[in-house]
């Protein structure tokens, strides 16, 4: 076996595994001219637009493949949207959503936010549907209670399944407030809100600080998009405890530790299964 040596300074960063090593960053290059102007945009307003990434034809295969798949017909809350449908973890059930989430592209953008082996930290169809309501404003890694401004530990992509206009919900974004501190937006930050519109096949990516949601829908249509989030490698525990108890040995357990494995939500949603609270996977 071939034993590598680790020291205080390469803990942290050595590839310990010895039959699987790192796959991180063997994707399809992307033209590092590319990424760089990407990047300077990213860094300077907190999101860019990536216009027509993916086909129309991509687009309208994703939509006809998820339609039936929406469980409910509205969100449980204003922030899911009272007239908004939520799909949770399609990759349960169709890879549809695969080639969208791992686009060199977007890979080649997460590799320079991110240490190698970050992950998906949530993968969503969201279908804003006439009449909803704006969404409340937030930014996406807010649940890590870390003081701003701090560096991104989220990333985002909103991919425009219908084309995003002036009126049926286009994503809502404050420029600029990636930096910001503690802060929450004045109405004078509001006055500043762009909104993404953007052809069908589009991309608005942008860093978990960035303050943004869903706009309202006053058109007749719905909006559909598909968004994935990716979070920084270490955002998680050492341990895959769901995968490695099985859940008829975790439903013997307490309260405490059942906790402790992960069967809990952490403000909003963290540690979901599929929308749920973890716990109703151990009642089957
Ligand atoms: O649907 C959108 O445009 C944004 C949704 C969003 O930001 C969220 O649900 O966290």
């Amino acid at each position: 076996m071939n034993q590598s040596t680790i020291t205080s300074t390469t803990i942290t960063t050595a590839d310990l595994a010895g039959r699987y090593k790192s796959t991180a960053g063997s994707q399809e290059a992307i033209d590092p001219a590319i990424i760089a102007d990407a990047m300077e945009r990213l860094n300077r307003d907190g999101y860019i637009i990536i216009e027509k990434l993916f086909s129309d034809e991509a687009m309208d295969t994703l939509k006809a493949d998820v339609l039936p798949r929406f469980k409910h017909k509205a969100g449980r809350n204003n922030f899911e949207g009272l007239t908004t449908q939520r799909l949770y973890t399609m990759m349960a059930e169709t890879d549809m959503a695969n080639p969208m989430v791992e686009h060199p592209l977007i890979l080649g953008l997460l590799d320079k936010i991110f240490e190698p082996n970050y992950l998906l930290s949530q993968l969503q169809v969201i279908n804003i549907h006439p009449g909803e309501a704006a969404q409340p404003l937030h930014y996406d890694d807010g649940f890590y209670p870390w003081p701003r401004p701090r560096r991104a530990l989220g990333a985002a992509t909103i991919i425009a399944v219908d084309d995003f206009t002036e009126d049926n919900g286009a994503t809502v974004a404050i420029p600029g407030s990636h930096l910001w501190d503690d802060k929450y937006p004045s109405d004078e930050d509001k006055a500043q809100l762009i909104k993404a519109v953007m052809p069908k096949g589009s991309v608005l990516f942008f860093l978990g600080t960035l303050w943004h949601g869903g706009g309202a829908n006053e058109s007749e249509a719905s909006r559909m998009c598909l968004t994935a989030q990716y979070c920084a490698p270490f955002c998680r525990t050492q341990e895959n405890f769901s995968l490695s108890i099985p859940k008829a040995r975790v439903k013997g357990f307490s309260e405490n530790i059942q906790r402790l494995l992960g069967y809990s939500i952490h403000p909003p949603f963290m540690g979901m299964v599929k929308g749920k609270h973890p716990k109703r996977v151990l009642e089957d």
